[in-house]
């Protein structure tokens, strides 16, 4: 087993799933219920701002009600125990990976648990319902949104990202299908830079043939397997 100075995680849907948070793109999926240009993009929000914000006032109380599963809690761990760079990128809008104990965490989707004011740019703290409408607490102004990056929007904290990817001599990527990007082209960026790229998944990605390995099993398995092999090297 080699040993690795920097270690970049991309995560999605899938390291949750066993925590009882649906992914989107399985025949259970949130977009089977929720057509996703009605929900995920700013022209559906701004034809139906109520159907948004109750869908992620219900995903806002579903992250609350879940916890950290086993993959969540490895990668605490190796953040805790790695003495090497790190950085965990989840395009995951739960806290999870936080509640799990990991702290070099950057949520490029945005996150359930924080509201956005249109009117002053501020960012909050929420776990109540926005659907009613309330008053930004910085300025009063009427226009919070969920602080979520939708279709058509810039992911957060790109220039970071991309710097960490360029550093990286190991891209792991968990529960992800490959199907949305930026993301999905990080593989093909980190191993331009001369990283390592694994990829754990429960199946086979949009995106495999790109990995050097991929393997294939529940991230409550396969996680905490490869996080202890990084930390015996
Ligand atoms: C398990 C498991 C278990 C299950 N264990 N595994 C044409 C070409 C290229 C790009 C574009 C294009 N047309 C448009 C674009 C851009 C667009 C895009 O990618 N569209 C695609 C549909 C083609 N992207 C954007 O608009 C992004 N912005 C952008 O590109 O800005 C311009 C830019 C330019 C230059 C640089 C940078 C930027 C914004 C994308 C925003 C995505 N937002 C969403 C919703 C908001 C968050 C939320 O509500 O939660 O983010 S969409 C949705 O998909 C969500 C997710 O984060 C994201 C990825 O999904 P994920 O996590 O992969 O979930 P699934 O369900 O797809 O997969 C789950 C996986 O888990 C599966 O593989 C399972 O096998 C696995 N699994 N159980 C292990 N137990």
């Amino acid at each position: 087993m080699a040993v690795y100075r920097s270690i970049v995680i991309l995560t999605g849907a899938g390291i949750s799933a066993e925590s009882g948070l649906r992914t989107f793109r399985a025949e259970d999926g949130l977009w089977e219920d929720h057509p996703v240009e009605q929900v995920a993009t700013p022209e559906g929000f701004a034809r139906d701002p109520d159907l948004v914000q109750r869908f992620y006032d219900e995903r806002r109380a579903q992250v609350l009600a879940a916890e950290p599963n086993a993959a969540h809690q490895a990668l605490g761990r190796l953040d805790r125990e790695f003495d090497g760079d790190l950085l965990l990128v989840t395009q995951n809008i739960d806290d999870l990976h936080e509640r799990g104990g990991a702290e070099r965490v950057l949520h490029m989707h945005g996150e359930a648990l924080s509201a956005w004011c249109r009117a002053c740019d501020a960012r909050h703290p929420w776990q109540g319902s926005l659907r009613d409408g309330p008053a930004c607490p910085s300025c009063g102004a009427v226009a919070m949104r969920p602080d979520i990056v939708w279709f058509g929007e810039m992911p957060y904290q790109m220039e970071r990202i991309f710097s960490a990817l360029a550093g990286a001599d190991l891209f792991v990527s968990i529960g992800t299908s490959g199907a949305v990007y930026p993301a999905a082209g990080f593989v093909q960026q980190a191993a331009d830079h001369g990283a390592r790229t694994l990829e754990l998944n429960l199946e086979r990605s949009a995106g495999s043939h790109w990995f050097d390995e991929t393997r294939l099993g529940a991230a409550s398995e396969l996680v905490p397997q490869w996080v202890d092999e990084v930390l015996r090297a």
